[in-house]
């Protein structure tokens, strides 16, 4: 089982896609586990995107994320990492699949619409980054679960 964390960007929700998105997740199957409304600080943009400090397009990217609310979603489910990254697409909209959610309605790099996680480690950091413990519900189950994936 793996965690994931998905943020609908400031793009996503201001172009009224976050329902769009969301959805997309939720009918792939994955168990929603958290999920808030939020403003991204500068410093939780820093350190989420602290991987890439030294790129250029770092300080375009803080202003970004942090110019107006998201919505941050903790996610789980069997190979939670790959599976959402394949529905969002690749990082450059122009070359994702279409049928990915960036190939679907997105252009360019700078207006990509949604992060996930790129690793199981990262996935449980950046979702503890995001979620305190009080806020995430990881032991609900839904009666659909053994139709989902194989329980173990
Ligand atoms: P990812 O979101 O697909 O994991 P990363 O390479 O981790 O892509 O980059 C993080 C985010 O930084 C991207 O989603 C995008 O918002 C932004 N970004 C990446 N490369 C560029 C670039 O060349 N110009 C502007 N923004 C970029
Ligand atoms: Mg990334």
């Amino acid at each position: 089982m793996e965690r994931t964390l998905i943020i609908v960007k400031p793009d996503g929700v201001q172009r009224g896609l976050a329902g769009e998105i969301i959805k997309r997740f939720e009918q792939r199957g994955l168990k929603i586990i958290g999920m808030k409304f939020m403003l991204v600080s500068r410093e939780l943009a820093e350190k989420h995107y602290a991987i890439h400090r030294e790129r250029d397009f770092f300080p375009k990217l803080v202003n970004y994320i942090t110019s107006s609310p998201v919505i941050a979603l903790a996610l789980e489910g069997p190979n939670a990492i790959l599976a959402a990254r394949t529905t969002i697409g690749k990082t450059k909209p122009f070359e994702a699949e279409a049928g990915s959610i960036r190939g679907d309605f997105a252009l360019e790099v700078d207006y990509n619409l949604v992060h996930g996680s790129d690793s199981p480690e990262n996935g449980l950091a950046e979702v503890a980054n995001f979620f305190s413990e009080a806020e995430l519900f990881p032991g609900w189950s839904r009666n659909v679960d053994p139709w989902i994936a194989v329980q173990r």
